[in-house]
Formats: C-alpha cells, sequence, structure tokens
C-alpha cells in the first residue's frame, strides 16, 4: 500500500516594491531543500504567458489598460496556474510564492476600486497556509537603484498599497516581517516561521479555496 503524500504548505510573500521578497524566496526555497523538504518557488505576474506578457506591457507603461481589465488580468494570471500549483501541492512540494491575491487586492484598491469588486476575481483560488508580510518604510524603497522604472514605483502610490497591505495583514493570521534589516537577519525571521509552519502542520487539512474576508 502507498500512502498517499502529506500535501505540501503553500507558503505567500508579499509586500510593496522593492522590500527583498524575490531576495528572500530564494533563500527561503534553498534553506528548506538544505533541510530536505521538497520545495519549489512561483512568481507573480508569471510574465512567461500570453497574458502575462500583456501585463509586462502594462507595467513597462507600453501598453494603456483600464483598471478594471488590468486587474481581471493579474488574476486570470494567478487562474491559469492554479490546477498547476494544486497538483505540485497535493504531491507533497511547498511552494514558496512571491505575490499572490494580496497584491491583486492591495494595488487595485490603492487606485480607488472598491474592496468587494477588487476581491470577486480570485475567490476560489488557492488560500495561503502562511503569509509572511515584508513591510519596511516606502521611503527605503525609493532609494534603491533602479526605483520608478515601473508604473507602479511612486512614493504617494505606495504608500497607500502599504496601508491596504496593512489593513489585509489584521483579517487573519499574517507574520509582519521587518524588512528593514540585513538580509540574513530578515531571513532568519522568515525561514523560523515557516519551520514552525511545517511543524504545527502534521497535517495540514485539505488544501482551502477561500479568500480571506
Ligand atoms: P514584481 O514582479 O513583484 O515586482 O511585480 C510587478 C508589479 O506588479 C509590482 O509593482 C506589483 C504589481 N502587482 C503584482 N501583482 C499585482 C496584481 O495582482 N494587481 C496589480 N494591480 N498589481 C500587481
Ligand atoms: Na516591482
Ligand atoms: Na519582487
Amino acid at each position: 500500500m502507498t500512502l498517499a503524500p502529506r500535501r505540501g504548505l503553500f507558503i505567500l510573500l508579499e509586500g510593496c516594491d522593492r522590500t527583498g521578497k524575490t531576495t528572500q524566496v530564494a533563500l527561503l526555497k534553498e534553506a528548506l531543500s538544505k533541510l530536505e523538504h521538497p520545495v519549489t518557488s512561483k512568481r507573480f505576474p508569471d510574465r512567461s504567458t500570453t497574458v502575462g506578457k500583456a501585463i509586462d506591457g502594462y507595467l513597462s507603461s507600453a501598453l494603456n489598460l483600464e483598471d478594471r481589465a488590468i486587474h481581471l488580468l493579474f488574476s486570470a494570471n494567478r487562474w491559469e496556474a492554479v490546477q498547476e500549483m494544486k497538483r505540485t501541492l497535493m504531491e507533497g512540494t511547498h511552494i514558496i510564492v512571491d505575490r499572490y491575491s494580496a497584491s491583486g487586492i492591495a494595488y487595485s484598491v490603492a487606485k480607488g476600486l472598491p474592496l468587494d469588486w477588487c476581491r470577486d476575481p480570485d475567490r476560489g483560488l488557492l488560500r495561503p497556509d502562511l503569509v509572511l508580510l515584508l513591510d519596511q518604510p516606502i521611503s527605503i524603497a525609493a532609494n534603491r537603484d533602479g526605483w520608478g522604472e515601473e508604473r507602479y514605483e511612486r512614493v504617494d502610490f505606495q504608500e497607500r498599497v502599504r496601508s491596504c497591505f496593512h489593513d489585509l495583514s489584521t483579517h487573519q493570521d499574517w507574520k509582519l516581517i521587518e524588512a528593514a534589516r540585513d538580509i540574513p537577519t530578515v531571513h532568519t525571521d522568515i525561514l523560523r516561521h515557516v519551520q514552525e509552519a511545517i511543524q504545527r502542520s502534521s497535517d495540514p487539512g485539505p488544501l482551502s479555496f477561500d479568500l480571506w474576508q
């Protein structure tokens, strides 16, 4: 008899632009691999798909789209990966994800779109098991090289995104990670939360498709 593997955990890193998410996803993946946990990573938007190429055009300002139209494309970009992610988790592999529905909500609410309207297209996508919000003052990101290259990298806009992430983080058990520290310190903090989550979940239960309220 072969036992079904325990499912993997969906670990989500969220935050404003240039908070170090991509670096931390890579370090976390490496650390979990060394600890012999099956793990993979995924980044949204996935700019390699047809939908993702349109999103990339929008972010570089080569393409202009109505706020609601781009919102739906970002959501579609998550939907087009959902079966593959589900398969990976059911095979027992953890997935570390760089941005998901919370970014979808925060960036559109920051434009003034209604919260309920922003949530609706992502209802039924996978619910993360653990959300780590990388948080720091916007002034720190704005001093990094290359700031302003993409559409959303403006201080006033990012302040609104940050405040929306803060609102979302109170609705469920998110971990706030102080991102304005050196990379190894932030990594140690993140790894501790993830190891706790892995230990807690001797049986993580079925995958959830509920969006946070
Ligand atoms: P990144 O590759 O993580 O730097 O993300 C690219 C930009 O797209 C970044 O400014 C955040 C933004 N973004 C990511 N996901 C979404 C989404 O679902 N909706 C909107 N409106 N923006 C998003
Ligand atoms: Na960015
Ligand atoms: Na990133």
